[in-house]
Parts: C-alpha cells; structure tokens; sequence
C-alpha cells in the first residue's frame, strides 16, 4: 500500500505575491498527477489544505482535481485555518467519491476493505483546540492497518503528547500544521511540511511524506516536491572585494540552484568603504529574494592617523588604538563603536570640503 501524506497547502493564500497562490494550485496538481503516475492508494490531506474557510468554487476547483484520480482515494480533515462549521459551504459539500472529510469531532474513521486500513481523525470546528480529548488515542488490535491524521501540536491548536502517541499502536500518524517536515525517531509518525513554502521564512526542502505499508512493515520517506526554495545564503565580504567580484561570485553560486530558488543574501565582513552593497546593485539577478549587508567599511587605520595626526579623527581613532594596539585585539563592541564613528566623522569632514 502506498501512502501519500501531505498538509498545510493553504492554497488560497494570498500573503506574498498572486503567483505564488497559483504556484501552490500548480503543484497540487502535479501531486496529483504524481499520485496517479505512482499508483497511490491513498491520499492524507491533514489539514489547512485552504488557508481560511473555502468557498464553493474553491472546493470545486480541488474536487475536480481530485476527480481526475484513477485508484488513489483521499482523506481530508480540516486545520485550524480553514475549520469547519454548520454554515461553512465544506460541512455539505458533495465531493465526488473518491474523497472521504473527517468532519465530526468523535471518533470520526473510515475503513477502506481493499486495503484492509482503518483512517482515524476529525476536522476542526473553530480556530483554536485547546483540548485532546477529542480523538482516541489507541489503535485496536484487530488485525486491520490504522493510520491516525492529526493537525496541531502547539498549546492552542490540539497539544500533543508526541511519546505517547509514538506508542499509541498506529501503524502510522500523519500530522499536519507545523510547516517544517520532521520525521520521529522511530519512523512511525511525521510532519509533512507545507507543500509549498508560504513565504520566505519557509526555508529549505518542502514536499511530502511517503509511506510504504506492507503487513506491518513501513518505509517511511520525505519527498521534496516543491517549486520554490528559500534558501539563506551568506557571503564573506573582504576589503579586496569589487562589486563586480561580489556579483560574479553570487551569481556563480546561483547557477547552481534550480529555477525555483529564492535566496536571501546576507553579506558579512570587511568590504572596501568605496562600495556600497545596497539591494539595488543586484535587483536585475531573479533568484535574489532580499539582500541584506552587515559588513562594515575598512579603513587603514595607521595611514588615517598619519593623515589626520592630532585633528578630531586622529584622537578618535587613538582612542580606541593606542599606539602600538591593532584594531584585531578590540572586542566588537569597540569594533562597531570606532567604524560607526569613524564613518561619520569622515562623512562630515567630507561634507565641509564639499
Ligand atoms: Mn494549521
């Protein structure tokens, strides 16, 4: 039997850009073609698949998805983000067959014969759960598969207690809500991730959980799906740097990733105080999400003094480097506090001989 786990896809977010809503519909599709590519049994939906109550034409766009699968059949509970209430157009929704909605809070399950496997789990019915007495927390030993779908695992959306349910007889847990994939020690529960990353925040892989049940044997795996990657990048600055050294480098390093990739660029270091390396020298490069610069400008501190001997910027930078001190022996404190003032001193000098 093979399993597919995924969660959290919030499709209709709208928080970044529009396209990345249509992303996230894109390659929910493809999951679906994926699962029927792959020959799929099932399908675990675990919750906030939209990101607040869905409409009816929402609900239609995944059902007709969900329609175009062969064999696969899908289970579905709904998350905190889109909670299911008497009025909600998900609580009567006619999904087409192949689709079952955990929707009531006890004990909620569907049995599958072919598979011999049993579904545990239920939807929410408003934003937070604060309780977890609302799903059992055994599977019964009666020779059948049990596989439990949960979403939450923080104080105000269905605290979990993780060993417990490690032990609680499941053949396997799928859990949704927390975005990052984890896998448990003991490979018999996991956090599928959100399918795609919601914003950049969302770094790393993203995709789902795969699961392999045969008797009581499991393979458990994370499969990155996604087609965007944020990925943190920091780049060691020195003094010898030129704005076109940094940009062969960078881009060098980009040309690495897929198309996909969205990085954030963090500059650190020492660069030369004739550059500056504001967002805008590298807004033509696609695959820059923001770039943020944290050098600090290098100044040759013992030529300064010689130009400046006892003036203003002399005494200010010997009172950090007595002579006979290097600017290496300060603590950062003392390193930012002389580059910070030194700067401003320069850039006012300059502005008097202007
Ligand atoms: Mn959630």
């Amino acid at each position: 039997m093979l399993i597919i786990h995924t969660g959290d896809l919030h499709l209709d977010t709208f928080s970044d850009t529009v396209s990345s809503a249509y992303r996230r519909w894109h390659t929910f599709q493809r999951l679906i073609s994926y699962a029927n590519e792959t020959h799929v049994d099932l399908l675990l939906i675990c919750g906030d698949l939209f990101h607040r109550q869905p409409s009816e034409g929402q609900l239609r766009e995944a059902d007709r998805l969900f329609r175009s699968l062969d064999r696969t059949q899908v289970v579905i509970i709904a998350g905190n983000h889109d909670f299911i209430t008497p009025d909600s157009p998900m609580a009567t929704y006619p999904w087409c067959d192949q689709v079952t909605l955990l929707h009531t809070a006890q004990d909620s399950h569907v049995f599958f014969p072919e598979l011999n496997t049993v579904i545990h789990g239920f939807s929410y019915s408003s934003y937070q759960l604060t309780t977890t007495s609302c799903y059992s927390v055994t599977a019964p030993a009666d020779g059948r598969h049990h596989i439990l779908m949960l979403h939450g695992g923080d104080p105000d959306h269905l605290p979990l207690d993780f060993q417990g349910l490690n032990n609680s007889g499941f053949d396997y847990i799928a859990l949704g809500h927390i975005h990052k994939p984890k896998i448990f020690p003991g490979n018999r529960m996991a956090y599928c991730g959100s399918l795609e990353p919601l914003d950049h925040t969302e770094i790393g892989n993203h995709g789902f959980m795969q699961v392999t049940l045969r008797n009581k044997l499991m393979d458990l795996s994370f499969i990155p799906f996604s087609y965007t990657r944020h990925i943190p990048l920091s780049l060691q600055v020195t003094p010898e740097d030129t704005i076109f050294s940094l940009r062969t480098a960078l881009t060098s390093r980009l040309a690495r990733g897929s198309s996909g990739d969205r990085y954030s660029v963090l500059f650190t270091g020492l660069r030369s105080p004739e550059i500056s390396l504001s967002g805008e020298v590298f807004s033509d490069l696609p695959q820059l999400h923001e770039v943020s610069d944290e050098t600090l400008p290098w100044y040759d501190f013992d030529q300064l003094c010689k130009e400046h001997g006892t003036d203003l910027i002399g005494r200010y930078i010997r009172t950090f480097l007595p002579v006979g001190t290097v600017y290496e022996e300060l603590d950062e404190t003392n390193q930012q506090a002389l580059y910070l003032g030194l700067r401003a001193l320069l850039d006012s000098s300059d502005d008097r001989r202007r």
